[in-house]
């Protein structure tokens, strides 16, 4: 197997699993459908999920031809109160869905019609994963808005995209053979996904050009049987770089009618567009700024100009400035977004959606959760997550994600001193918003596996999931991954389940803890370890590492002020190192190597013995893997086997690295006497030079020898 049908493999069960079905249906019975609607997509999956799992090959009948037996009646609400029975299920939101499980009589019955594309793909997840049992829910999303980020290029790259290049785009354009995009929007589909932005954040104006405006309606006619809505990402200046105006001031009326005409062109061809992406302001990208207009204005006039045809914008809120004053104590870039934001809440029209990121800097391995969710009550938000592992070691390192998800959804702001889960904020029902929702930065590639590391797509999965249903648990969600991608095995579930929920908590160890960030190379890179250049760059993302101290003072009374960006409750927690948790006092704090931890430890022995812990036990994860040789299929297992080899080697030149850099700069040493001594390592020297030069080790700190 080569992954491609990452969870739908719809394998057949084995035979002691199989004994629990006491009956299976004998026809699909379809009340309400089109050719191409997503019901018909809905029926031809319950065919194939059932031939699969059963061996058994059903018809699809319109209900006049359906005769007695076990059916899979699938249709809306209305159709099915029409044309078939008499249900009365109020509580069904939009996308939405009724399932009934009877033995082999089945019920599947939507708000809308992806509602029941939706329950199609529970009712085959259940069977799946052999559970026959009756049943009868209804389940409805959390929050409307769920959708997919890509970070595609006109010319093929993926920006962070770890799995080779775009399914979507190709010299310039929209790919010819969009098969990958459907096999893609009927995995989202089974998710819940309902929207898709193919293209990078970092617009490209040629978006809008008429040839690419036709390829983006060529990948939307694939995408809308699965449910999935097309989103357009923009660049602020394309009035003047694509139009050939003078100006892109958002409030210039040439400018305005040469958006609205664009529009009009786009929803032509895709009237079912979801609307438009912009990253304004941010990392060199144009925005309403450069006219001295606010960032509210800019996401206004894009707002005005699809609000006609029902549209939406997702108006992000990774907004920074602080390059030029690194230098100034105060400047702290995690401040930046409330900054921007706070004063804008109620400014911006009703389909203006702000997308934070979950933290207040950028996808690190710990951040607190952005302080933003709680400062604008009046607008709409969604939570930015990032699927691919920027970050996280880009899936040559397995890290899954869902329990730091977790922990950022379920936090509690506490607004108004009143419980107020993020989860519930984005939600929309702490501050009463009826849009709200999602977006998963994935950037799948043309590799089989989409993602670059078969067990990394355990992450789209628990997106997607969470995305529907938040209060999930982490574990759950990855094991009905582990079973509808790898089967039944019990070694096979104790081994994934270990792996990935260690995952991230070892990733943490070895890479950058107590929530000083990642200590990944941050000029552009991302991956290895550089915690040097951490410090002395205009990005803004400091550990201030001296001889003596580390950490970053956010407090209000010394420091950024930044704890004081959350609610009172929240800000007094952060503000005081006692009532700081460990795991975030580096973010928050500013402290000498030797302060004590509440668990007992210096910081600095924290450092080193995390490192040495997180390194070991990535050891472990080749070698368990290695023990499920034969249970699973001969590709996948290999393919696997080969990056958490290379992780284990990876940990421990992190390892080194970071223990080596704060060895030598505090010049305290490693109680336990391991720092410089490296042991599993095999040295660069001892090597014999054949067909390679010599080079020197950049950043230096990641050679073992370096002092
Ligand atoms: C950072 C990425 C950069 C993105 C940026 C963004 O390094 O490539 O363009 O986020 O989200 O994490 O806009």
């Amino acid at each position: 197997e080569n992954g491609i049908d990452g969870w739908l493999r719809y394998a057949p069960l084995p035979a002691d699993l199989l004994q629990g079905a006491a009956s299976t249906p004998t026809a699909i019975v379809v009340l309400n459908s089109t050719d191409s609607s997503p019901i018909s997509i809905a029926a031809r999956e319950v065919q194939k999920g059932l031939q699969g799992i059963f061996g058994k090959n059903l018809d699809i009948l319109q209900p006049s031809a359906a005769r007695n037996g076990s059916h899979v009646v699938l249709g809306t609400l209305s159709a099915y109160n029409t044309g078939w029975g008499n249900l009365n299920v109020s509580n069904l939101a939009p996308d939405g869905y009724f399932l009934s499980v009877r033995r082999g009589s089945v019920s599947i019955v939507g708000r809308n019609e992806r509602g029941v594309l939706y329950g199609a793909f529970a009712y085959l997840s259940r069977i799946a994963q052999g559970n026959f049992g009756d049943a009868q829910f209804v389940s409805n999303p959390d929050a409307p808005i769920r959708w997919v980020n890509e970070w595609d290029n006109l010319d093929g790259t993926i920006e962070r995209g770890y799995a080779g290049p775009s399914i979507f785009f190709s010299e310039g354009t929209v790919v010819k053979n969009l098969t990958r995009v459907s096999q893609y929007a009927r995995l989202l589909a089974s998710l819940g996904i309902n929207g898709l932005i193919p293209h990078n954040v970092n617009a490209n104006p040629s978006i809008l050009s008429d040839e690419n405006i036709d390829g983006l309606g060529r990948i939307a006619d694939v995408m809308r049987p699965y449910g999935v809505q097309l989103g357009i990402s923009i660049n602020f200046a394309s009035p003047k770089s694509l139009g050939g105006l003078n100006t892109f001031d958002p409030l210039d009326p040439a400018v305005i009618e040469w958006w609205n005409n664009r529009t009009k062109a786009l929803y032509k061809r895709v009237p079912d567009l979801g609307g438009f992406i912009v990253k304004a302001n941010s990392e060199g990208q144009p925005g309403p700024l450069t006219y001295n207009r606010t960032l509210a204005d800019g996401a206004n006039l894009f707002a005005r100009a699809v609000k006609p045809y029902g549209g939406i914008i997702m108006f992000r809120a990774f907004v920074y400035d602080r390059f030029a004053d690194w230098t100034v104590w105060k400047a702290d870039r995690a401040n930046a977004a409330v900054d921007f934001f706070k004063d804008l809440d109620g400014k911006f029209l009703d389909n203006v959606v702000v997308q934070i990121k979950y933290g207040p800097i950028d996808f690190q391995v710990r951040e607190p959760v952005s302080p933003l969710f709680a400062n604008i009550p009046k607008t709409a938000v969604a939570m930015e997550l990032q699927v691919t592992q920027e970050y996280l070691g880009q899936q040559s390192h397995f890290v899954y994600i869902p329990p730091m998800w977790k922990e950022i959804l379920d936090f509690d702001m506490r607004v108004n001193n009143k419980s107020s889960t993020v989860r519930d904020i984005v939600g929309g029902r702490v501050f009463g918003q009826k849009l709200g929702g999602y977006a998963g930065v994935v950037n799948v590639g043309t590799n089989t596996s989409w993602l670059g590391h078969h067990l990394s797509m355990s992450n789209l999965y628990g997106y997607g999931r969470l995305a529907w249903n938040p209060k999930q648990d982490a574990q759950d969600l990855l094991q009905e991954w582990i079973r509808l991608t790898f089967g039944f095995d019990k070694t096979v579930l104790d081994t994934i389940t270990r792996i990935g929920m260690e995952s991230w908590p070892t990733y943490e160890n070895y890479t950058g803890n107590l929530g000083i960030q990642t200590l990944t190379d941050i000029l552009y890179t991302h991956y290895g370890p550089n915690p040097a250049s951490q410090d002395n760059n205009g990005w803004g993302q400091w550990t201030r590492a001296t001889t003596t101290h580390i950490g970053m003072d956010r407090t209000v009374k010394n420091g950024t002020g930044n704890a004081g960006q959350y609610p009172p409750e929240v800000a007094t927690m952060y503000e005081n190192i006692e009532t700081t948790p460990d795991n975030l006092i580096l973010w928050f704090h500013h402290v000498p190597y030797k302060q004590r931890l509440k668990s007992g430890k210096t910081v600095i022995q924290h450092f080193y013995d995390a490192h040495y812990d997180g390194a070991a036990n990535t050891q472990t994860f080749a070698p368990a893997w290695e023990n499920l040789r034969g249970k699973i299929d001969q590709q996948r297992f290999d393919e696997v086997l080969f990056r958490l080899r290379y992780q284990a080697g990876h940990s421990i030149v992190w390892r080194d690295a970071i223990c080596n850099f704060y060895h030598n700069l505090s010049g305290i040493p490693d109680e336990a006497g391991r720092v410089g001594k490296h042991p599993y390592r095999i040295e660069a020297e001892t090597f014999s030079l054949k067909g390679f030069t010599l080079t020197g080790v950049n950043p230096p700190e990641t050679a073992s020898n370096f002092t």
